[in-house]
């Protein structure tokens, strides 16, 4: 019989939401526990194009808007063929960002429609799992500056936020909406239930499309 495919299982936020520390936590957790995980993140900046984006991120270069938005999509797609490949020996993947971050980050910007920039992802694998962090703008700015990266300002983060909460609308995606605000061992527990959950399910059904 083939062994149990792995989930895929998505973190999301605003800046600030600690999306990276918890998907290390999630993985270590789930590895302990004895289930086969790993983590990924996206933009995965290691690649040919990967370097395009992180080169246009820490304002070396200037790209135009719809093509940057189109690099980040080929980004996740370059690596699609090793994340099937990881799910299908049961191994689970916990992603830092997804194309909910695309639609989101580039729809923030004046002239790009929700509908157009959802366009050049669908067809990727389908997470069984997309956990939201949600942190208001005043815990967040607690939480220190932002950085020097484009993007990384309180204005522009309060429109993403604001197409975020669009995206979440839709019901054919997974969405769990997690209390960032809460200390890091309660996030984590918090995640480490909704995934669990998610891996169950997983194993008895096909991986979807976006
Ligand atoms: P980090 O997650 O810290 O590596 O930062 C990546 C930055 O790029 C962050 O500001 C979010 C943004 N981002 C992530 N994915 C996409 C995408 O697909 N499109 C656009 N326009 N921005 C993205």
């Amino acid at each position: 019989m083939a062994s149990k495919r792995g989930a895929l299982i998505v973190l999301e936020g605003v800046d600030k939401a600690g999306k990276t520390t918890q998907c290390k936590r999630l993985v270590q957790a789930l590895q302990q526990s004895g289930r086969p995980a790993e983590v990924m993140r996206f933009p995965d900046r290691t690649t040919t194009i990967g370097q395009l984006i992180s080169s246009y991120l820490e304002k070396k270069s200037d790209l135009e808007d719809h093509t940057v938005h189109l690099l980040f999509s080929a980004n996740r797609w370059e690596l699609v063929p090793t994340m099937k490949k990881k799910l299908e020996q049961g191994i689970t993947l916990v992603v830092d960002r997804y194309a909910f971050s695309g639609v989101a980050f580039t729809s923030a910007k004046p002239g790009f429609c929700l509908d157009w920039c959802m366009k050049p992802d669908v067809g990727l694998p389908k997470p069984d799992l997309v956990m939201f962090l949600k942190l208001s703008p005043a815990d967040a700015a607690l939480r220190g500056q932002f950085g020097e990266e484009r993007y990384e300002t309180s204005a522009f983060q309060k429109v993403v936020q604001q197409r975020f909460d669009e995206l979440m609308k839709d019901t054919s995606v997974n969405w769990q909406v997690i209390d960032a605000s809460q200390n890091i061992d309660g996030v984590h527990n918090n995640i480490m239930d909704h995934s669990l959950n998610a891996i169950n399910t997983a194993q008895n059904l096909p991986l979807g499309e976006l």
